[in-house]
Formats: structure tokens, C-alpha cells, sequence
């Protein structure tokens, strides 16, 4: 049920840190988009920041909780790489989750929770939810945090988005 789901995202803050989320509709079913989600080791599919992505130390390249990829990101940013540790990957109830666990970059103790839903009133059409919380870094606000890290998510959910229902052109488009 989604309650279940819903608790996920219920991240534990704590001082000098601040959180978040972002909504995006998309134009396709579910599954679909699951698909594309779920692929730890493929965030450049979607993720337009990133220029490459590598698993370490992973036993033969198999995905599962536990698994840390290496990314790098596009130039211009604050950041060149970022080491992450998938820390949810459920299937059942499309939920993902990673734990940025270094790198070089502004984001300490970054960690987000991704859920795909289908949109109840149209089974073509599914809602993505993302929350993070994060520490903020110093000399910054938590207003300044959120809305940079905001913005890359946003990005990233309208990227995925556009990628999605190019997959699956017959679905409507959301908006
Ligand atoms: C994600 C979410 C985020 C990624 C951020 C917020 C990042 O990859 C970029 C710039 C940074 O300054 C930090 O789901 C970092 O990927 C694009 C390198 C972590």
C-alpha cells in the first residue's frame, strides 16, 4: 500500500542538515518507468549531469543493495565526481534509494529516496517522487542548498520524463 511507501520517504533530519522534494508527472505507465529508474548502474540514461558512471568493487557487476557506483559529472559545476551506495532497491514497490558516500564535491551526507507511482485516475500515466536530505554545506543556507540540490533533481525527474515517454510514445504527455 502506499502508505508503506509514503514512510520512506520520511527522512531523519538532524541540525545543519535540510531536506526535501520533488514531484514530476509522467506520461507513462509505471512500469515503464521503473525500468528506467531502477538501473543503479545506468543514471546517465536520464541523469543529464553525469558523464559516465562505473560500480566498483561490485562481484561481477550485479546490482543489489550494498553496490557503490563512481559518477562523473559534467563540467561546470561545483563537483567532478560523487561515490554512491545503493541503499534501497524494492522492486515490488519501485522504491530506490542511495547514500552519497564520497567524492569530490559539496554534498555530505547526501540521501535520496526515489518512488514510482501510477497515477490513480489514468494507469498510463505514473507520479515520481523524490526526497532528500542533506548536509548544508558551510557558508551556505538551507535556503541556497535546497534550491541548488532542488534544481538538479527537478532536472534529472524532467529529463526522465522526456526520456520515458519517448520509450513509450503512444502514452499522453504530462505536463
Ligand atoms: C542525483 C542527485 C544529485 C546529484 C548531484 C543532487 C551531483 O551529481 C551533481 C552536482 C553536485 O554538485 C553534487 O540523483 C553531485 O544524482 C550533479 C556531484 C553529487
Amino acid at each position: 500500500p502506499d502508505g508503506e511507501v509514503a514512510r520512506y520517504h520520511d527522512h531523519e533530519v538532524g541540525t545543519g542538515q535540510c531536506c526535501s522534494t520533488v514531484v514530476q508527472a509522467i506520461g507513462a505507465p509505471a512500469d515503464a518507468v521503473w525500468s528506467v529508474v531502477r538501473r543503479f548502474d545506468r543514471p546517465q540514461a536520464y541523469k543529464n549531469f553525469i558523464k559516465s558512471c562505473r560500480l566498483v568493487d561490485g562481484d561481477g557487476g550485479a546490482v543489489a543493495v550494498g553496490s557503490v557506483r563512481e559518477v562523473r559529472v559534467v563540467s561546470g559545476l561545483p563537483a567532478t565526481s560523487s561515490r554512491e551506495r545503493l541503499e534501497v532497491l524494492d522492486d515490488d514497490r519501485r522504491v530506490l534509494s542511495f547514500r552519497i558516500v564520497g567524492g569530490e564535491h559539496r554534498l555530505a551526507n547526501y540521501r535520496s529516496v526515489t518512488t514510482v507511482h501510477e497515477a490513480a485516475a489514468a494507469p498510463a500515466m505514473s507520479v515520481v517522487v523524490e526526497s532528500y536530505v542533506v548536509d548544508v554545506p558551510e557558508g551556505n543556507t538551507k535556503e541556497e542548498t535546497r534550491m541548488f540540490v532542488d534544481t538538479i533533481v527537478r532536472c534529472n525527474l524532467q529529463s526522465l520524463a522526456r526520456t520515458v515517454e519517448r520509450l513509450a510514445p503512444e502514452a499522453p504527455r504530462a505536463n
